[in-house]
């Protein structure tokens, strides 16, 4: 008799924690591959923001550069994918060719003959004046178009270093200029996953610990917004202009959706450990007994 109940309680015990394993919600995030839209594009509350502008809107001398020339500056979408579970914002930017490849000849290292021609160069590794600002006005407080204060973060790379010091930063500056408005260095961990090439050309990086940004006021699992400026260009490549999100000094709001609270009676992650050992505990019992029980059957 001791020995079914014992059998109930450890199936019973197992079904739980299967029920349990099931119920469980799975946040996705974003693997970064150096391919923006294949990473974000069919991830559940990812935003994306198309730049106004489409691909085309980066100004390039042609001739002398040859028909259907786009540079690497070019921004067509930006994702951005906020996990509360690790309260970390993914970020994606999808460029038309190699991100940072000024002047679009596939290498985004190496200055084209008609670059040079016109006395300009394209850098490797976003340094000298290349850069990459993505900027954050985290408690919505910038007036956009403006040009004035509210800005709170710059993440990316300045117009004096290369992407080694790829970074979040207090920002010091004016919008209209952010590539030379860095501050200090936030100690939130922001983790490129490549620096751009023809293998992995798109932007990718996440910011760690999103909720403690300067000004951010929201907790992960609420609802929140703020508003954000993208720019990328390059004050050495001569013809070739620069593009930004939406346009110079102008943000876009992004808002994030709630994430709902686990529902009532769903049992925590603590619990089904708990559950799983109390499942073995009673199948060993269970093990146990039979084994008792076989041996008092064979006694003489
Ligand atoms: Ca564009
Ligand atoms: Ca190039
Ligand atoms: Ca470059
Ligand atoms: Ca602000």
């Amino acid at each position: 008799m001791r020995r079914y109940r014992l059998l109930t309680a450890t199936v019973l015990s197992l079904l739980l924690v299967l029920a349990t394993l099931v119920v469980f919600p799975v946040f996705a995030q974003p693997t970064f591959t150096g391919n923006a839209p294949a990473d974000f594009g069919g991830l559940p509350d990812t935003v994306a923001v198309t730049d106004p502008g489409g691909v085309g809107d980066v100004g390039v001398p042609i001739p002398p550069a040859p028909p259907g020339t786009v540079s690497g500056w070019d921004v067509a979408v930006l994702y951005l994918n906020y996990d509360h579970a690790t309260d970390t914002l993914y970020v994606g930017v999808d460029t038309f060719g190699i991100c940072g490849d000024a002047d679009g000849d596939g290498n985004p290292g190496g200055t084209s003959a008609w670059l040079a021609g016109l006395g300009g160069v394209d850098l490797a590794d976003l340094s000298g004046t290349e850069s990459f600002c993505l900027l954050i006005d985290t408690n919505n407080d910038y007036v956009s178009g403006s040009g004035g204060p509210g800005i709170d973060v710059v993440v990316g790379v300045d117009s004096v270093n290369d992407i080694t010091t790829f970074g979040a930063y207090n920002f010091v500056g004016s919008p209209f200029n952010p590539q030379a408005g860095f501050g200090a260095a936030l100690p939130n961990t922001v983790t490129l996953y490549a620096n751009p090439s023809a293998a992995a050309p798109d932007m990718e990086f996440s910011i760690a610990n999103f909720s403690t940004l300067p000004n951010a006021s929201f907790t992960p699992g609420q609802a929140f917004s703020f508003q954000i400026n993208l720019f990328m260009g390059s004050l050495q490549d001569n013809g070739v202009g620069e593009d930004y999100i939406s346009s110079a000094g102008a943000t876009v709001s992004v808002n994030v959706v709630g994430q709902p609270p686990p529902e009532p009676g769903v049992v925590p992650e603590a619990s089904t450990l708990i559950l799983l050992g109390s499942g073995l505990v009673g199948l060993g019992a269970y093990a146990r007994l039979r084994w008792r029980g076989r041996k008092r059957k064979s006694r003489p």
